[in-house]
């Protein structure tokens, strides 16, 4: 069994991870790249867990400056509570990766550190650190912020564009806009409307050099679904990513604002159709869709579609599955129903930072799940060599989702 760890240690510390899901950005969007140790603590799912202990009204602090948000997420979470949940922990080991002293718990020592680091070198840091290649950022047109620098385009070429589409299926706040850029389109999805959106959304693949386009859907979507929503997805976005021969990322399961009062930290989760995902995959053979569901309770049934339909590619263990035990959980489901035929994780990161301890934390997990997967075969007399894990775990940490990018057999991984 030693044989087989320190074969996949080595081949996970050797392969360059492509993060396919993140809400990154590349130094060129200036502040939108969040990084340092101030945006970490004041990440949506600390400051949710610290909103179950602290006592101030939620308006209170969101009006308190980020710096004030982040010593109360340290007080809150971290001197008058253990930071034992996996947001906490992440926390410790980034600080701990950079060499930091978690023990002395000395926030402004932490502060300096990361104030002093210009933001080209942490990016080489933590990208060394965190053993990632790439990442795929989440670019919406509809985001002012990014506007400016999609005008002359985004040129690190280790920060790649996904084009997202929540904005755009909100028909009745997206036309105006389009209509104000130029497009000739009207309140109602008219003959006329399918093809101006077309037109959009291929321009925006061509400006951002998207690799794929997503959208996130709660959990009462449904398709075929008498809807503005449903009818830009069949009429305009699934024809346009077979016309580009680019995937479609579908992520199911998100109830936004259950708790409105918090904004981004009330959203929750549902369980979602999965009849949806069978319909799409069988109603469009040649479209290609990953897709990954939020709630639990769709992992198993969402294995067992991947199984019927090649044009489906299942990632990551999103938001809050983003847990070890989850994690450990879902990856050993899914290498015993479709080998390693998927995508076991993307970071979502939104600080640059939060890259080492959510590749880290996961790495170790796929790494312990496929050593006990390989233990099994190997048990039978089947030779588990160097060459084959080096095979294995670059696939599922690059390999596969850059096949399923370019349309290439997924098979191909057993050349
Ligand atoms: O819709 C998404 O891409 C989600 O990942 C985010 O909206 C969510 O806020 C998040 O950060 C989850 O990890
Ligand atoms: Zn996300």
């Amino acid at each position: 069994m030693w044989r087989v760890f320190a074969m996949i240690d080595k081949a996970i510390r050797e392969t360059r991870i492509t993060d396919l899901h993140t809400h990154l950005y590349s130094a060129e969007f200036g502040g939108l790249l969040l990084r340092g140790v101030d945006d970490l603590l004041t990440y949506h799912y600390l400051a949710a867990e610290t909103m179950r202990w602290a006592d101030i009204p939620y308006e209170k602090y969101f009006a308190l400056t980020k710096r004030e948000q982040a010593d109360l997420v340290w007080k809150t979470l971290f001197l008058s509570h253990s930071p034992i949940s996996e947001s906490c922990r992440g926390v410790l080991t980034t600080l701990a990766k950079f060499g930091l002293d978690v023990s002395s718990k000395d926030l402004n020592e932490y502060r300096a550190f990361f104030d002093a680091m210009p933001a080209e070198e942490h990016i080489e840091r933590v990208f060394e650190l965190s053993g990632v290649e790439s990442v795929v950022m989440t670019n919406d047109p509809f985001d002012a912020g990014e506007g400016a620098v999609w005008e002359h385009g985004a040129h690190d070429a280790r920060f790649h564009a996904a084009l997202r589409l929540d904005s755009l299926l909100s028909w009745e706040t997206a036309w105006p806009k389009l209509a104000e850029w130029g497009y000739d389109v009207d309140d109602s999805v008219t003959a006329k409307s399918i093809e101006e959106v077309k037109r959009f959304i291929a321009d925006w693949i061509d400006r951002m050099g998207a690799l794929y386009m997503a959208a996130s859907l709660p959990p009462d979507f449904t398709l075929p679904e008498d809807s503005t929503r449903g009818r830009l997805i069949e009429e305009c976005v699934i024809p346009v990513a077979c016309e580009r021969g680019i995937p479609l990322a579908v992520m199911l399961g998100v109830k936004r604002l259950v708790n409105p009062a918090l904004g981004m930290l009330g959203d929750s989760l549902g369980r979602s159709s999965i009849e949806t995902v069978e319909y799409m995959c069988a109603k469009y053979p040649d479209a290609r869709f990953m897709v990954t569901m939020l709630s639990r309770e769709n992992q198993h049934e969402l294995c067992v579609t991947a199984r019927k339909f090649r044009n489906l590619m299942v990632f990551g263990c999103w938001w809050f599955l983003n847990n070890p035990s989850l994690i450990e959980e879902i990856t050993r489901m899914r290498f015993e129903l479709l080998g390693e035929s998927f995508i076991p994780q993307h970071s979502d990161a939104r600080v640059l930072d939060q890259l080492i301890y959510k590749w880290s934390h996961s790495k170790e997990i796929i790494g312990r799940v496929l050593a006990e997967k390989y233990e099994d075969i190997r048990l039978s007399g089947w030779p588990v060599n160097e060459a084959d894990v080096k095979r294995d775990v670059e696939s599922l940490l690059s390999g596969n989702f850059w096949r399923f990018v370019k349309g290439e057999d997924v098979s191909a991984v057993s050349r």
